[in-house]
């Protein structure tokens, strides 16, 4: 038996496309910030008493569907392991309000941490990336804290996370907005599909993420919080466009979305510097420097609410112990 924690993480720079749907190799490459707020906490218990693999989520036990892509993951790690048994999961999401911001980045890495360790594997951190990329794309930064990014290689050995910065040592940190916290309609896996295969814009994004990839790597560099929030707003809107350009046309905005995009603009206006992010839902992530936190939260506060606002601070990367 073995425990993971591991915490999501927010892209900078999005991956949205696969070249390679059953082994998740990215289109491009990626890199993101890991979070200290946000968390899954999962504990693997391999056991051949059991009829099938188990899957609790935050006391919910899932169906055989929804926890498909568990399944996979564990079947990945007794292929690795020779192990044949199935598995009890039991996994718990540590964030501050009742519903998801990016879980399955947090829960991949955990499930890829506690699972190769209840079955003896002594993964390194590489392989680990590895392993919780064929869960969920984001779960391969998940490994790492800090700044990371997901090189997007050429096959399943080569497509894996690694850290930028581990322990960063300025100021930047995340204001998540919570527009909504319900389910999304449209999944990242069908949408960034979509995207590949009907945006007649995609075929210059893979050129778009090398001049960004670039760009805020001498950012990050020169510790300079602001250029990185204008090349990471900037990349997210062009990711968003590429939505709205699919055939059918579609969006992760909601008119919220929109009004706090408009908040952070007229806070710019007015001398405060910071910058927006936006994933596959409506929620809206500041970009910042920790020294402007509190008119940015106050002005945030005002127009959406102190309880709809979670400052998160860059986090670790993943613990793994045995019970
Ligand atoms: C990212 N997102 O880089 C991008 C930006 C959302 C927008 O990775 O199909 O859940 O499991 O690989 O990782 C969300 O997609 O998709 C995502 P799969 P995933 O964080």
């Amino acid at each position: 038996m073995a425990t993971a924690r591991a915490h999501t993480n927010i892209a900078l720079i999005k991956y949205w496309g696969k070249r390679d749907q059953d082994l998740i190799l990215p289109q491009t490459d990626s890199l993101s910030l890991t979070l200290d707020e946000f968390y899954t906490t999962t504990t693997v218990d391999f056991d051949d008493r059991l009829a099938a693999d188990q899957v609790t989520i935050d006391g919910t036990v899932l169906d055989q569907q929804a926890a498909r892509k568990v399944h996979h993951v564990l079947d990945l790690v007794r292929q690795q392991s020779g192990l044949t048994s199935p598995a009890w999961v039991t996994s718990t999401n540590h964030v501050p309000m009742a519903a998801g911001l990016a879980s399955s980045a947090s829960a991949f890495a955990a499930l890829a941490g506690a699972a190769s360790r209840a079955a003896g594997l002594d993964l390194d951190r590489r392989a680990l990336s590895r392993l919780a990329r064929r869960g969920s794309g984001s779960a391969t930064r998940s490994i790492y804290g800090g700044l990371v990014e997901w090189r997007r290689g050429h096959d399943d050995a080569t497509s894996y996370a690694q850290p930028i910065m581990e322990k960063v040592d300025f100021g930047i940190e995340m204001m998540a907005v919570m527009i909504n916290t319900a389910k999304k309609k449209v999944s990242s896996r069908y949408g960034m599909q979509q995207s590949v295969t009907t945006s007649p814009y995609y075929q210059v994004w893979p050129a778009i993420v090398d001049y960004d990839m670039a760009a805020i790597k001498k950012a990050i560099d020169n510790r300079d919080v602001n250029a990185i929030g204008r090349i990471a707003e900037q990349n997210a809107l062009r990711m968003h466009a590429l939505t709205l350009s699919a055939d059918p046309g579609f969006t992760y905005f909601t008119g919220e979305t929109i009004t706090a995009m408009n908040a952070i603009r007229a806070l710019r206006d007015q001398g405060i510097p910071c910058y927006f992010t936006m994933d596959a839902g409506p929620n809206v992530k500041v970009i910042y420097d920790r020294q402007n936190r509190q008119p940015i939260h106050q002005a945030l506060a005002a127009q959406f609410g102190a309880d709809r606002l979670v400052v998160a601070k860059p986090g670790p990367g993943i613990q793994i112990w045995n019970n």
